[in-house]
């Protein structure tokens, strides 16, 4: 989802002795000072906010995350974008237009939130186009025919609900800001995705062979979305240290799988697993085995779309030069006016 380059060691190399309370080594009298305050303001459950001193490793994890979920956000548009001019009604149309346009936006807040630490926008997508930096799996996934936008609503936009509602109380300030209004729209995505498919499975016999069969195509890429294991996830520990991510990767994959049961029976549609049950003792559902070999293929630029993908965010960056040269040059050729003014 993001490039190796903003991995940066954390410094942390006490972590196995101390376990998750370690904290990043000072350089100087003044740093250890520094780290101590912001230890214990993570401690305390508080805000950095972005003047505020934060170890290195702690920003670069903030723009490698951030930039991602934004390069996910922008990508995203692109599967159902697809589906705008083909949408079946006036109605689904709008709803489809709006759905899209709010990903952009979701984009230019978390770009925005990135900034902040004091990486250019500029930065963060050259590391996309040139696909140093990575964004979602689940958008390198074909959108075959419309009930395929029903089910990116359901069941994408739910999964993504699902992760993002605790990044609401992420310790860097503009990132969980920026989620508190992503969250609200996600929402109403993942709705009017749910709503598209109860009306289709009114329908025709072929046309609730087309919910099921879109179910069936998406349902393992949703598990996967939520990424490794936690066993197999080098990033969780130190993220969850510092109040970045809240929930494991596989606790919020297991609340997924609990909250989409329900939502499945209502809808009339099987959940293509058959070892998922409910479990009592665990008060929650067993599932079967993730495809973890497609996921790290489709992760490492080998998925159906990655290519198309990639491809046509390089040429709508390219095709929009002259808009950028444009708006810049009249911003300067504004500011030189209102300087001669003022003189
Ligand atoms: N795809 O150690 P962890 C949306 C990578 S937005 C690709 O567990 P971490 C809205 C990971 O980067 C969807 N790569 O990593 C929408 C790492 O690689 P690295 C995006 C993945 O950071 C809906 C390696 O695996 N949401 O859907 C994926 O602790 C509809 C090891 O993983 C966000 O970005 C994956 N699925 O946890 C838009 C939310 N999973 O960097 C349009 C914010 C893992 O070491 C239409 N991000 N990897 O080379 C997060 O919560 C976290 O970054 C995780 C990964 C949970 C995604």
């Amino acid at each position: 989802m993001y490039t190796q380059s903003f991995s940066v060691p954390d410094g942390t190399e006490d972590v196995k002795s101390v376990g998750l309370k370690a904290i990043p080594k000072a350089l100087n009298a003044q740093d250890a000072d520094l780290q101590a305050a912001f230890d214990a303001r993570i401690d305390a459950d508080g805000r950095i906010e972005p003047r505020e001193w934060m170890p290195e490793a702690y920003r670069k994890t903030l723009v490698r995350q951030i930039s991602q979920h934004a390069h996910s956000e922008i990508v995203g548009m692109l599967p159902e974008g697809n589906w705008v001019s083909r949408a079946p009604s006036l109605k689904r149309k709008t709803i489809l237009i709006a759905k899209v346009q709010d990903e952009a936006g979701h984009g230019l807040y978390l770009y925005s939130a990135a900034e902040t630490l004091g990486t250019s926008r500029d930065q963060m997508l050259d590391a996309l186009h040139t696909g140093k930096a990575k964004y979602s799996s689940i958008f390198n996934y074909p959108t075959l025919n419309w009930a395929d936008v029903g089910v990116v609503g359901w069941l994408v936009d739910g999964a993504a609900i699902m992760n993002q509602v605790p990044l609401c109380r992420c310790s860097y300030g503009p990132y969980a800001r920026a989620m508190v209004r992503v969250c609200k729209e996600e929402s109403f995505h993942q709705r009017q995705g749910y709503e598209a498919l109860l009306v289709m499975m009114q329908g025709t016999a072929e046309q609730k062979a087309m919910v099921q069969d879109a179910v069936n195509r998406w349902w393992w890429k949703c598990l996967a979305m939520f990424g490794p294991p936690d066993a197999d996830s080098p990033n969780s520990a130190q993220g969850m240290r510092w109040g970045i991510k809240r929930i494991s990767n596989d606790d919020l994959r297991q609340k997924f799988v609990d909250a989409t049961v329900p939502q499945a029976k209502v809808l009339g549609v099987t959940l293509p697993d058959p070892d998922l049950k409910w479990n009592e003792a665990r008060q929650a559902h067993d599932y079967g085995q993730i495809d973890w070999d497609e996921f790290w293929a489709t992760v490492n630029g080998n998925g159906p779309c990655n290519k198309e993908r990639l491809g046509a965010r390089v040429k709508a960056w390219n095709d929009g030069a002259w808009v950028r040269e444009a708006a810049l040059a009249h911003a300067q050729k504004q500011q030189q006016r209102q300087m001669k003014e003022a003189a």
